[in-house]
């Protein structure tokens, strides 16, 4: 499989049991170890975790018992030819985050998971990535009147700053999302992560992740998103997916909902040497009607398409794309693609 230079990854979550908050699993869990056989049968080389994906129960370990854990975990992942994208801590399950984490109204909240934070930093050096990604869960509100916006945005700034400052060599990707599962999210867009990054003591740290599904949730186009990040040199993972409309957060097959979106995704990071810069994520779960022994193929479908759709960028007649756009004949132009994706 010609993979063009990218490098794929995923996280052990992307292979599930298929439980909704209508429905309990309907696939058996398999374990890390076993999971991790796929990658290689897939064509994947790295993992993407949350601190607790490396390091179970990491709240009631002592942080050398922690870094000893992830350097078994290392040394996992290496057996298996795989090394680590990123980790990211959970800082959405734990009682201490109800009302939030960094932006908690509890000053004891808002320190465990500043804590919290920094063991998975640890976590991610026994790993040997520098790259952490925080998705901000639980930063937000269902009740407006009970937070302060501009507190809250200083807060996470305040956390952004005491982690950089944690470790010198730690880089920081925020993944927006603007619901889910707070109803109004702090932190909704890319543009926020990145006016955010900028602000930090070392901007030249803070970068974003850009995901479709969160970006579809926005009413915003991903492959924008992509390029806006991309303009600032500031695009360091993503987690391509897919997204039917304004709904729940559904994690699709990439391609599968919107598949010219999906191309206009592919080419922006083709044409702006993405993978020189970073790893393809994909953030996808099978849909809950597939059998447990099978539930894997939308890891495959979704890395193939990435691919497909490489070679339909790269195989644009660019002097025809460019006589087009001269001529203002965007109708021919939209033609053009509509056969490139339709195989002529
Ligand atoms: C939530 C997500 C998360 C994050 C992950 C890493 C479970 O909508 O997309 O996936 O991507 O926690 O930050
Ligand atoms: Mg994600």
């Amino acid at each position: 499989m010609e993979k063009y230079g990218y490098r794929f990854s995923f996280g052990p979550w992307n292979i599930h049991e298929g439980a909704d908050p209508f429905g309990p699993p309907v696939r058996p869990p398999r374990d890390f170890d076993d999971k991790l056989t796929v990658y290689e049968e897939l064509g994947f080389e790295a993992v993407q975790f949350h601190d607790d994906d490396a390091v179970p129960d990491l709240d009631d370990l002592s942080p050398p018992q922690i870094r000893e854990q992830a350097r078994a975990m290392r040394q996992k992942l290496s057996d298996n030819g795989l090394v680590a994208e990123f980790v990211a801590p959970r800082l959405w399950e734990h009682p201490m985050t109800i009302d939030g984490a960094f932006t908690s109204n509890d000053p004891q909240a808002r320190a465990y998971a500043v804590e919290r934070s920094k063991k998975a930093v640890d976590i991610a050096n026994e790993l040997d990535t520098d790259l952490m990604v925080l998705w901000l869960a639980r930063e937000g509100t269902y009740m407006r009147e009970a937070k302060d916006a501009v507190r809250a945005t200083q807060q996470l700034l305040e956390a952004i700053n005491t982690l950089l400052e944690y470790d010198p060599g730690l880089r920081i990707a925020i993944e927006p999302k603007p619901n889910e599962p707070m109803d109004m999210a702090y932190i909704p867009t890319m543009g926020h992560a990145l006016a955010l990054g900028f602000q930090a003591k070392a901007p030249d740290r803070v970068g974003v992740l850009m995901e479709t599904a969160h970006s579809v949730l926005a009413g915003l186009d991903p492959a924008d998103e992509i390029g806006f990040a991309m303009a600032f040199g500031k695009l360091w993972s993503v987690h391509l997916n897919d997204q039917s409309g304004l709904k729940f957060d559904q994690d699709r097959s990439f391609g599968s909902v919107n598949l010219r979106s999906a191309f206009n995704q592919v080419r922006v990071l083709d044409e702006n040497r993405y993978w020189e810069v970073g790893m393809v994520g994909l953030d996808v779960k099978a849909i809950r009607t597939q059998p447990a022994e099978i539930a894997t193929k939308h890891l495959r479908n979704s890395l193939h398409t990435f691919l497909r759709l490489v070679e339909a960028v790269r195989s644009l007649d660019r002097e025809k794309i460019n006589e087009l756009i001269s001529a203002r004949d965007y109708e021919e132009l939209d033609w053009l693609i509509l056969n490139t994706l339709m195989g002529k």
